[in-house]
């Protein structure tokens, strides 16, 4: 990053904070910054004089814009699942839940008819007065989950928040768990969000829409130019030769985003209680990425997971404790002289062979 727009006014006194302020003052806070600051601490006030306990949880994965009006960006696989069922979960233990999410990614209670293979007028018929009813099958768990929505609701416990590219959400984190700070340990930051490592700096960030050709540039092609140099000057996408010449490539260049857990923990939200996530596809690593990031930032909990296993199984490591590896039961379909029945499948210490998962989602969720 440039430090050359640095503020002079603010002396960071660690290379943490040198990257903080660096990152939020060459970044532009988004639009809707103030409006969901202010919705949070209306929140956090509503609820701290009563001794709730609040948590914020984050959800889904931020992008990367590659242009400011942006047409492309990169995205991750995170639908939000993790951090949806989570936030459920916490309400029913008491919780008042401030839900920091990628739009339109899964949220609590609705999660269960936005699923991508079932469509929520799946669930519904038209009733002979014309009104529209729930299928029979789904009545009763429909009830009980809109009356769970309907309750939290009613009392004010859960606060959904949106935001999309990487640049929305550290500025909403920020601000949010410094809002919390006044709960210390009853202020629970849970961290599940899939988070972008690499983004496009404003200063190497086009305005408009990256082109493919050059067609706008219409110039005169001198009559001596060679052949690599008329087709550097004046290229279209319809040449799809093997040998693209670099200037039709798009080359992404992307900067590493400032790790701010350590900032988080010690300067945000010093004495809430702060809870990880480590994402990782190579089970060989899981366990010392986690550790590492333990050591590092020192805070409460790292929960790590696989990409291929993770409605299946989580690792909870914590300082001094052994890592606990927390799974759901595999049901297997077994023959038996009577059919097919379910059997719960044997768990070991170490991870899931992903091999060894059956098809499709697990019945219970971690
Ligand atoms: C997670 O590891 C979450 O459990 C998942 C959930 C994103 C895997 P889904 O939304 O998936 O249910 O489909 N989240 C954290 C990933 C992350 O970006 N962590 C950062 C890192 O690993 C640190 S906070 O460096």
């Amino acid at each position: 990053m440039s430090s050359q727009s640095s503020r002079p006014d603010l002396i960071p006194q660690t290379t943490a904070d040198a990257a903080e302020r660096d990152y939020f003052f060459e970044n532009p806070p988004p639009p809707a910054l103030e409006k969901h600051s202010g919705q949070a601490k209306e929140f956090i006030d509503f609820h701290a004089p009563a001794g709730r306990r609040v948590v914020l949880v984050t959800s889904g994965g931020t992008t990367v814009p590659l242009e400011r009006q942006t047409v492309r960006f990169i995205d991750n696989f995170s639908a939000g699942t993790r951090g949806a069922t989570s936030a459920e979960y916490f309400l029913e233990a008491g919780y008042a839940v401030i839900f920091l999410h990628r739009q339109f990614s899964l949220q609590p209670y609705s999660r269960h008819y936005s699923h991508a293979t079932d469509c929520f007028l799946d669930f519904l018929h038209e009733g002979p007065d014309g009104s529209i009813v729930a299928n029979e099958e789904y009545q009763s768990k429909m009830l009980e989950v809109l009356r769970r929505y309907n309750s939290a609701k009613k009392q004010n416990l859960l606060l959904t928040l949106p935001f999309t590219t990487i640049n929305d959400y550290l500025f909403v984190l920020r601000s949010i768990s410094q809002l919390m700070r006044p709960l210390g340990p009853d202020g629970l930051l849970y961290l599940a969000a899939a988070v972008s490592d690499f983004f496009v700096p404003p200063e190497r960030m086009v305005e408009h829409k990256i082109q493919s050709t050059n067609a706008t540039e219409t110039q005169a092609v001198p009559e001596q130019t060679t052949k690599e140099q008329n087709e550097e000057e004046t290229f279209d996408n319809f040449d799809s030769s093997p040998t693209v010449p670099r200037s039709k490539r798009l080359i992404v260049d992307l900067d590493p985003v400032p790790k701010f857990l350590k900032n988080l923990v010690d300067g945000w939200a010093p004495e809430g209680m702060i809870v990880s996530f480590k994402l990782e596809t190579d089970p060989e690593i899981l366990v010392r990425k986690a550790q590492y990031s333990l050591d590092r930032y020192q805070h409460h909990l790292v929960i790590g997971n696989l990409l291929s296993t993770r409605k299946w199984e989580v690792v909870f490591v914590a300082p001094n404790q052994s890592d606990t590896w927390i799974r759901v039961p595999r049901r297997r379909k077994k023959m038996t002289s009577s059919g097919i029945e379910n059997m719960v499948g044997e768990l070991g210490d170490k991870p899931l062979d992903p091999k060894d998962l059956p098809e499709g989602e697990p019945e219970m969720e971690i």
